[in-house]
């Protein structure tokens, strides 16, 4: 009886169960797994030619297959048969062939790939040429994006090639899981369990990568740990390495400059020591036979705290060249140029360019300096670092932020394209631009990565990494472009969704600047997470660590002098650039806080006073991201609801956050100024107490 009753519920279960799985909508959930990866099914025209066209890939003769080769053959499969639709379509009476043409050269050079149609001949073809296999791949990956973005195969002929040859994303991962300044979870590196188990994510983080043309990580913080190049963890690198290999990605490893001291049994790092030198060579050496192709190191030295050659009285570059010798030419050494010193009194925006700039034309062949996109610290916006300018004889690469650790970390969306294309595009004087001085080297983006679904916190997030991939591919594509062709591969290529979803990033990161920093401040965030506002802060104990110390408001002015009656740092840019900086009228508003300090009642070129037009900004940020929400809100319908809710409420947080922002801002330079505010504006609701006691333990980097 009783087993009656249970044979009963199992079944009455059961047929629910049945119900339930053949009524619901066999819908594909939307999580951001795939990134721009989805591949989602055309429709229209562009799905009726595919599916007439069926591109089958042309099989590949034994000799010519490689594990790179295979990647590109799997994914044009996976990527077309996803952008069909539909399970297998009947068979075309003459199917395009897609040839991959991997020996030839294309006239690209390295890298580079020609795609070429000919569907008009006997047998159609789609013909992916390149020199090299990884060619090859960046091509099929080309190929794909386009026919996402909706274009026929016949519209698709385009030459191809990487603009720079290192485009490397930082990876600041601590051994134990936590990410300095992560916002998505928690290390997609899985130490513990390597190397005998890798992670499917390891692959997908690969494909991602080379679907944009990173070729290259470095897989730990630069705040490094020495032990990661004991041997247990090459091991694990070795596997990392491994399975990298096929997708065109090196590795690389943030080495800690005290390691023969703390993991080598010496008593000193110096550089010029015989047996630091000998334990150096031997751990390269030791790297290297594991890893053929390791990348190299990435070294942060006296800065923050961290060991260097200044330890022993010796120069960067000392301490690099010593580095780059047991590298030889198998790989590069990157040396970091963001330093500054807890005993230098100097304008601390002055420090990186007064140290590095003597030792120019010192470094040697292999060594890479990676300087930041400005002089401070991936500020919401800064000048480009002066360094840029002024270092003609070195190989320099510039480092970006993709995390965003003072652009509201997750929370609040800034498609950062327009920063770095306003960093690229800077004129540094002597003829160069930014991009022009980097182009020899490459790029270097600090990942937005991390172990939650959609890998960055939050899908708007994902086109940061993105950008940053197709910038360092190639530095003269506009952002515009790029939120393009992000969107139509991530969210909808229907030109009345996509048209006001890339209107919104590209007006993002400037709604950030209005509503947190506008007209040239900077580093006004709370203290050790960099989470909100925070203007008031002026009694930690370096003064470089203060908000005040970089705005100076009191009741006359605010803004920091950085011309010849201030700490003149402007003087370190060109000349020309510094004479029109210099001077507070035709200097761009964006930067007049930066370089300098001007009376509250200052006549912007607006015609407002400085306090005033200040206000003005707060108040264009705050109705920019209300504007964001209303667009985002009605899309509803052209969004599937798992990200449209999830980047609803970012939004609705954002929303509240950019007001807090301007609200806190607006009551301190009120208690400092003393002025009233202008007519019309809407005054913060609490005081500036108020919000000076607000705490937020769970930040992260707290
Ligand atoms: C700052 C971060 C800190 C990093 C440092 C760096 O706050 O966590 O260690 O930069 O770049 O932006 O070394």
């Amino acid at each position: 009886m009783r087993g009656t009753k249970l044979v009963n519920r199992l079944a009455a279960r059961f047929t629910v169960l049945v119900v339930i799985a053949l009524s619901a909508t066999p819908s594909y959930a939307e999580d951001g797994y795939d990134l721009w990866l989805r591949f989602a099914p055309l429709d229209g025209v562009a799905a009726a030619k595919l599916k007439s066209q069926t591109p089958v890939v042309a099989p590949i003769s034994e000799g010519d297959r490689s594990s790179t080769l295979d990647v590109a053959v799997e994914e044009l499969e996976r990527g077309l048969t996803s952008l069909r639709g539909e399970g297998d379509p009947p068979p075309a009476q003459n199917p395009v062939q897609i040839i991959l043409d991997c020996g030839t050269e294309p006239g690209t050079g390295q890298s580079g790939f020609s795609l070429t149609p000919q569907l008009e001949a006997e047998r159609p073809t789609f013909r992916i040429a390149a020199q090299d296999h990884i060619g090859c791949l960046y091509g099929s990956y080309a190929l794909l994006r386009e026919l996402a973005a909706g274009r026929g195969l016949g519209e698709i002929s385009l030459i191809d090639a990487p603009a720079m040859p290192l485009r490397l994303l930082n990876h600041w991962d601590n051994p134990d899981g936590h990410v300095e300044r992560g916002y998505a979870g928690r290390s997609i590196f899985d130490w513990w369990n390597l190397p005998g188990r890798l992670d499917q994510r390891m692959i997908d983080y690969a494909r991602a990568n080379a679907s944009i043309g990173i070729n290259g990580a470095v897989v730990n913080n630069v705040n490094a740990r020495a032990f990661m190049l004991e041997p247990r963890y090459i091991a694990k690198l070795k596997r990392l390495a491994d399975a990298w290999r096929p997708y065109g990605i090196r590795i690389y490893v943030s080495a800690r400059f005290s390691a023969p001291r703390d993991i080598g049994g010496l008593d000193t790092a110096d550089p010029l020591d015989p047996a630091v030198r000998q334990w150096w060579q031997a751990k390269t050496d030791e790297i290297y036979a594991s890893i053929p192709d390791f990348g190299g190191f990435l070294v942060k030295a006296n800065s923050e705290g961290q060991p260097g050659p200044q330890d022993y009285g010796r120069s960067h570059a000392d301490g690099a060249n010593m580095m780059a010798e047991a590298v030889g030419d198998r790989g590069t050494v990157i040396w970091r140029a963001f330093v500054y010193s807890a005993e230098d009194d100097t304008d601390r925006a002055k420090q990186a360019y007064d140290e590095f700039k003597p030792l120019d034309g010192q470094f040697a062949d292999n060594v890479i300096v990676q300087v930041k996109n400005g002089p401070i610290d991936f500020q919401p916006r800064e000048p480009f670092h002066p360094m840029f300018g002024a270092m003609p004889k070195t190989r320099l690469m510039l480092e970006l932020q993709i995390t965003k650790e003072y652009l509201g970390f997750a929370s609040h969306l800034a498609f950062l394209g327009p920063m770095w294309e306003e960093v690229l595009t800077a004129d540094t004087g002597g003829e160069k631009s930014v991009a022009d001085v980097i182009v020899p080297v490459g790029m270097a983006g600090v990942a937005n990565t991390g172990s939650d679904r959609n890998w960055s916190g939050s899908v708007f997030d994902q086109a940061n990494w993105y950008a940053f991939g197709r910038l360092a591919w190639n530095p003269s594509m506009s952002s515009d472009a790029i939120a393009r062709e992000w969107t139509a591969q991530t969210f909808t290529r229907k030109p009345a969704a996509l048209e006001p979803i890339v209107r919104m990033m590209l007006e993002s990161r400037e709604a950030v600047v209005q509503y947190m920093t506008p007209l040239g401040l900077a580093h006004l965030m709370g203290t050790g997470h960099h989470y909100g506002p925070a203007p008031w802060v002026c009694d930690l104990a370096r003064p470089e660590w203060n908000p005040c110390y970089y705005h100076r408001a009191d009741r006359d002015g605010i803004g920091f002098d950085r011309t010849p009656s201030g700490s003149n740092a402007i003087s370190q840019y060109d000349p020309a650039i510094a004479a029109q900086w210099s001077d507070p009228a035709a200097i761009d508003p964006k930067l007049l806080l930066w370089f300098h300090r001007v009376d509250w009642d200052h006549r912007m070129a607006s015609g407002r006073t400085l306090w005033h037009e200040l206000v003005a900004e707060y108040d264009r940020g705050v109705a920019k991201v209300d504007g964001f929400a209303a667009t985002w809100s009605a899309l509803e319908s052209e969004i599937d609801p798992e990200r449209f809710r999830a980047i609803s409420e970012r939004l609705a947080i954002q929303q509240t956050e950019a007001r807090w922002w301007r609200d806190a801002s607006i009551a301190y330079w009120q208690s400092v100024n003393g002025l009233p505010l202008p007519e019309g504006t809407a005054k913060p609701p609490f005081s500036v107490e108020y919000y000076r006691k607000l705490e937020f333990p769970e930040a992260p980097g707290q």
